[in-house]
């Protein structure tokens, strides 16, 4: 059966961007037709100036979040990194196969180091070396596909070239993954600077939907959505790309197709209004099961504990292998004098 692995960091508030790029994927389609697993990946979040509170809290509102889109637990795991020591293990083995060069070349290195330069903060070592973590929560599960927003692509990119040079010099240990990018709304821009992707961790609010904006909140930022200059509805990316979001947006919400959705509107207002109801009839089911879900906290925490426990039993004999064929002494067991055996 197909493996699959995907994680989300609890850097900020989860926006539509995360919901249409990646989570609705997971739980429409990933969970039932593959071995998947999802990840917040807590670790990740530290790569940044980050409130040690606000962090714990996003985690947890991120695997609520996750169970209240679809994700079920019967069907796949669920589960937090740094609950798994497997993922920083494996980091550091594959810190020896990778090269400055190959993490100086990152494109969300080189935007978000020059982000906290700007912000007056320093850049931790940490958001240099953490395509290589990333590398190592996809290698540790055996991962066929990584399905990601298309922002994350250079990274699995480089999860493959990790996973095939550390094969050829130490030997057959990992299996060699693939991204997959949903065919609409694979990147989300910003409504107030559709330039720039959705992000959870930017500052400027109102170009950004979250999951749990109210309704109103939601059809505001969507009528206040910049547009281009031009009345005519088209649909180019390329010249008219705050226009080419929202009928992208639209298509991903009603299963359309933004080129097609552009033949059916002559005017910028019944769009926006369009596309407002769309997004909110996505978010309402996701908002109310999130919220019967915070009613239960300790079931959400049971899903994780569980989930961690089943992720380790996967990911552990892989990156125990990976410790043997790069040239690790095995620790010494209760039966010890065997597993030295073993190794000569
Ligand atoms: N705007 C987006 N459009 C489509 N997919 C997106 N994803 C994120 N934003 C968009 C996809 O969501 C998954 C989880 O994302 P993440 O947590 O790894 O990263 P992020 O949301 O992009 O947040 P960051 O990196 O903390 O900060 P910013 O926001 O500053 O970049 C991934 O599959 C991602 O592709």
């Amino acid at each position: 059966m197909t493996r699959v692995f995907s994680g989300i960091k609890p850097t900020g508030h989860l926006t539509l961007g995360n919901y249409l790029g990646a989570m609705r994927q997971w739980a429409t389609v990933d969970q039932h037709r593959s071995e998947a697993l999802f990840c917040i990946v807590d670790l990740h979040a530290l790569t940044v100036d980050h409130d040690p509170a606000r962090v714990r809290r996003l985690s947890r509102q991120a695997a609520t979040l996750l169970l209240a889109s679809g994700l079920d637990p019967d069907l796949c795991t669920v589960f937090v990194q740094s609950h798994v020591d497997e993922h920083a293990r494996l980091s550091y083995l594959l810190e020896c196969v990778a090269t400055d060069g190959e993490m100086r070349r990152m494109i969300q290195y080189k935007e978000k180091a020059a982000r906290e330069q700007r912000r007056g903060g320093s850049v931790r070592l940490s958001l240099l070396t953490y395509p290589v973590l990333m590398a190592a929560d996809i290698l540790a599960y055996g991962t066929d596909e990584v399905p990601v927003g298309n922002d994350q692509t250079q990274h699995v990119e480089l999860a493959r070239d990790l996973a095939v040079r550390f094969n050829q010099r130490y030997g057959h240990t990992f299996v060699v993954p693939r991204a997959m990018n949903p065919a609409v709304a694979a990147r989300v821009m910003n409504l107030q600077d559709p330039g720039s992707k959705m992000g959870k961790s930017d500052d400027s609010g109102p170009g950004i939907v979250y999951l749990l904006d109210e309704p109103d909140t939601v059809r505001k930022k969507v009528m206040r959505a910049v547009t281009d200059s031009g009345s005519e509805v088209v649909y180019d990316r390329e010249s008219r790309p705050g226009l080419a979001n929202l009928l992208e947006i639209l298509a991903a919400c009603t299963g359309g197709d933004p080129e097609q959705l552009a033949d059916a509107y002559d005017g910028y207002g019944a769009l926006k209004r369009d596309t407002a109801d769309a997004v909110i009839e996505v978010l309402r089911p996701l908002r109310e099961r999130h919220q019967e879900l915070c009613a239960d906290p300790g079931h959400v925490e049971g899903v994780l504990r569980e989930g961690a426990a089943r992720a380790r039993g996967i990911a552990r004999p892989t990156v125990d292998a990976a410790y043997r064929a790069i040239g690790l002494l095995p620790a010494e067991s209760e039966d010890g004098a065997v597993a030295l055996n073993a190794a000569r």
